[in-house]
């Protein structure tokens, strides 16, 4: 089958979208870090649009930080690759052509900080996932003992870190007179524009100070709540969108239909009209982001590592197992009195929205994945709404179990006594604290209670936090996932799976 690039778009069927636009035409105006599924179905789809508008300076010079594994995919295909949009039986094609450049960061971190550099570069978009912020979960400041860390400062003009090409490529900028871009965290973090200043204008000041103080305050770094669920590419997936291209795609990516980008409208330097692509500017993005990353991903994240406990593979099959679904919709109840709702949203509405995408078997997200990374996600998911929880004084028992779910996974064997590949940077951390064993779940709670990284100092030190916690992993451990999740949904665990 020949392959997708530029003198084969000519051979797509009718049906798959494809740029329209003079793709040679096209000049960079962003470098986009971290090469992902995520970033390709989402930041990238919108500037798609932007460019078949006649943005044309608004072009995509991506780079990966770590491996080739996208750029080899993707450079004998010109850049081009599809996205797969599916909900239910159906599968709509589009192929992209924003990215016009492609980078690996390893092999010529030069190369990278050149493009950044470039004049006419007036933004940086980030998707590098939570860890590789090298930042402390819990506090959110740069974890300057962090090894990769220590190499950017011994090593600032060969960085490895996201904030080390942000510093160096700033300074190259300042040192030459050329205005700084502005600099768009598109990750899954709260407050995400000033936890990015934070450790990158912290990372610059100990190397330099002035610097430090130029970044904090000449560059803009605006908030942004990004919004897609876009799973893992499978090869049954190239196989399908091969078949409907006609042409082999090497990385295409698949997601659901629905894509939201709330972006704080901060840019100095100028910025495409992203809404056009269904994009929305605001002044405040911090109830967005709330609602969004404790109503989706906490619920993700919950029911990632307890409907992975209880043998769904895939977070579809979980969200239609009427015992979850129950416990969503409590959990649900939660997470509501503790995010104040975005102008003209409905919260219940934006949960039963929810339940309906998690439910799209058109997709395959499996529960494996965003098992992934815990103890980075666990503080904005799951524990910053138990916070609030606890000062109002309500009960969070749904909460409580999520996080009992990610102590019994970290574990590292399921239900059935089979290893589980537990991922996570904290993993050494992880391994040691439930080395013992969970015959005793108070001792093990306590243990991975002491992981300040994650819990801070407050959560631990509070009684009915812990006795939540402990509580709900004996359960957990004593009775199974699903009876567990199903005494707190009201519903029978004996009920159709
Ligand atoms: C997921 C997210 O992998 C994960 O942790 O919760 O990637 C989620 O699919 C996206 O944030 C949806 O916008």
């Amino acid at each position: 089958m020949m392959r997708l690039s530029a003198a084969t778009l000519h051979r797509l069927p009718a049906s798959v979208a494809r740029p329209r636009y003079p793709r040679e035409r096209v000049t960079p105006g962003i470098v986009h870090l971290g090469l992902g599924a995520f970033h390709r179905a989402h930041q990238a789809v919108m500037t798609e649009a932007v460019l078949a508008a006649g943005g044309t300076q608004w072009g995509i010079v991506a780079a990966s930080l770590r491996s080739p594994a996208t750029r080899d995919a993707l450079a004998p295909q010109d850049g081009l690759y599809t996205v797969a949009v599916r909900e239910g039986d159906d599968q709509r094609l589009q192929v992209i052509g924003a990215i016009r450049a492609l980078h690996v960061a390893p092999e010529d971190p030069d190369a990278l900080l050149r493009a950044m550099s470039h004049p006419a570069v007036r933004i940086v978009t980030l998707t590098v996932t939570e860890k590789a912020y090298c930042h402390d979960p819990a506090t959110g400041a740069l974890d300057e003992a962090h090894p990769e860390i220590r190499h950017d400062l011994a090593e600032p003009r060969r960085p490895r870190t996201a904030a080390g090409f942000l510093v160096e490529a700033l300074r190259r900028r300042r040192a030459a007179g050329i205005a700084p871009f502005t600099v768009l965290c598109c990750d899954n973090l709260p407050a995400n524009g000033h936890l990015l200043r934070r450790i990158t204008s912290r990372l610059a000041a100990l190397g330099d100070p002035g610097l430090g103080a130029w970044i904090a305050d000449a560059v803009a770094f605006p908030c942004t709540m990004v919004d897609r669920i876009v799973p893992a590419t499978t090869d049954e997936d190239r196989r399908r969108i091969a078949a409907g291209l006609g042409l082999r795609d090497d990385w295409p990516v698949v997601c659901e239909p629905f894509s939201q980008w709330v972006i704080e409208d901060r840019f100095p330097a100028g910025r495409p009209d992203w809404e056009r692509a269904g994009a929305t500017f605001t002044d405040d993005v911090a109830p967005f982001e709330l609602m969004k990353l404790r109503m989706l991903n906490g619920a993700h994240s919950a029911l990632a590592y307890l409907g992975y406990l209880a043998g769904h593979e895939t977070v579809a099959e979980a969200a239609s197992d009427p015992v979850f679904s129950a416990f969503l919709a409590r959990l649900w109840r939660e997470v509501v009195p503790t995010v104040p709702a975005p102008r003209g949203v409905d919260l219940g509405g934006y949960a039963a929205r929810l339940l309906d995408r998690f439910r799209n078997a058109a997709l395959r997200h499996r529960t494996a994945q965003i098992a992934m990374d815990g103890s980075q996600k666990l503080p904005q998911r799951l524990l910053g709404t138990i916070r609030d929880a606890l000062a109002a004084g309500r009960p969070f028992p749904c909460l409580a179990l999520g996080v009992a779910g990610w102590m019994r996974y970290v574990a590292g064997v399921d239900e059935r006594g089979q290893p589980i590949d537990v991922r996570d940077p904290l993993l050494p951390t992880l391994q040691a604290a439930s080395a013992p064993g969970l015959h005793d779940a108070r001792a093990f709670a306590s243990r991975l209670l002491d992981i300040e990284a994650v819990f801070g100092r407050d959560l631990p030190r509070d009684g009915r936090f812990r006795s939540a916690i402990e509580q709900a992993l004996a359960r957990l451990v004593g009775e199974g996932a699903r009876a567990a999740v199903a005494a707190l949904a009201g519903t029978a665990a004996a009920g159709p799976r």
